[in-house]
């Protein structure tokens, strides 16, 4: 489907899902209606990549900001001042973000949206990442189990994704005031409404009402369905590349294929709690 926008041009990278948003300089101040049809391009496309964007923490912010409400995260670093600016560097291998997921489902209100700005990438590429669309794996299901998911409902915790990653004593910590909780397995996306597929391989352990051995087999098999290469988008990052990503209507995988020092800042955006599909 095309799609006609005003204040820039948009290439989709797939039909499904991804695109590069050009003839938009973000290093200089833009108008609420700019940045509305910037929030419209997210939910058409699901994931925007932009080119070239050097700019100052300031518009980082104001592009931030125009999606929602910045979350403030202890655990990273951050610019001065600007602690909705997370610092985050890694040095490939296995961090743990190297699995398909959507972030913080273990909490009543996931994330809406992340922002993420490449500022420290060497030239020799590695450490691309990942993106699917939720929809377009639901989508691709077959009508009986499609009416089987939509009366599901899945259990997400933390301690799933974290143990073998982080410190005992932390993941310990962090479980403790992120107890299990629930999320329908397909979710009607707050702003389209259309049906996304919920459930992810590092925080979901199981479906609520399943005994444990179909709960483990339809969670196996979902887990791999999600990786058909037509959901999915890559995106080569550049130093100044930014992405902005829908974390309802995707999962993510970030390749740990180097061995360097990479920099990335990072913004999230607010969520509100998942709603069902279809109400049982
Ligand atoms: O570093 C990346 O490319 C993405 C890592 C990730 O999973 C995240 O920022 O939520
Ligand atoms: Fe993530």
């Amino acid at each position: 489907m095309k799609y006609i926008y005003e204040n820039f041009k948009v290439q989709a990278a797939t039909p499904t899902i991804g695109a590069y948003v050009q003839d938009l300089d973000l290093t200089q101040p833009h108008s609420p209606a700019l940045y509305e049809e910037l929030r419209r391009a997210l939910s058409d496309h699901k994931v925007l990549f932009f080119r070239n964007q050097n700019m100052s923490d300031d518009r980082f912010l104001e592009l931030g900001h125009s999606f929602g409400k910045l979350e403030v995260h202890e655990f990273f670093p951050c610019p001065e001042n600007k602690p909705e600016i997370q610092i985050i560097t890694t040095n490939g291998g296995r961090t743990g973000t190297d699995r398909w997921h959507t972030d913080v489902t273990f909490r009543p209100n996931p994330s809406a949206a992340s922002i993420l700005r490449a500022k420290d990438i060497p030239a020799d590429g590695g450490g691309d990442t990942m993106w699917l669309c939720t929809n377009a794996a639901y989508n691709a299901l077959s009508d009986p189990l499609k009416t089987m998911l939509n009366k599901l409902t899945a259990v997400h915790d933390m301690r799933l994704g974290m143990t073998g990653y982080l410190d005992p004593a932390v993941v310990e910590k962090n479980a403790r005031e992120n107890p299990p909780l629930e999320h329908p397995a397909v979710i009607a996306h707050p702003i389209t409404g259309k049906p996304h597929l919920f459930v992810n391989s590092i925080w979901t352990s199981g479906f609520r009402d399943l005994p444990l051995e179909e709960s483990k087999m339809l969670l196996d098999f979902l887990n791999d369905h999600i990786k058909r290469p037509e959901f999915q988008v890559r995106l080569r990052w550049d130093v100044d590349t930014i992405a902005i990503w829908d974390n309802i209507a995707t999962q993510h995988y970030a390749l740990g294929d180097y061995e360097y020092k990479r920099v990335m800042n990072r913004m999230i955006v607010d969520g509100v709690a998942p709603k069902a599909f279809l109400a049982a």
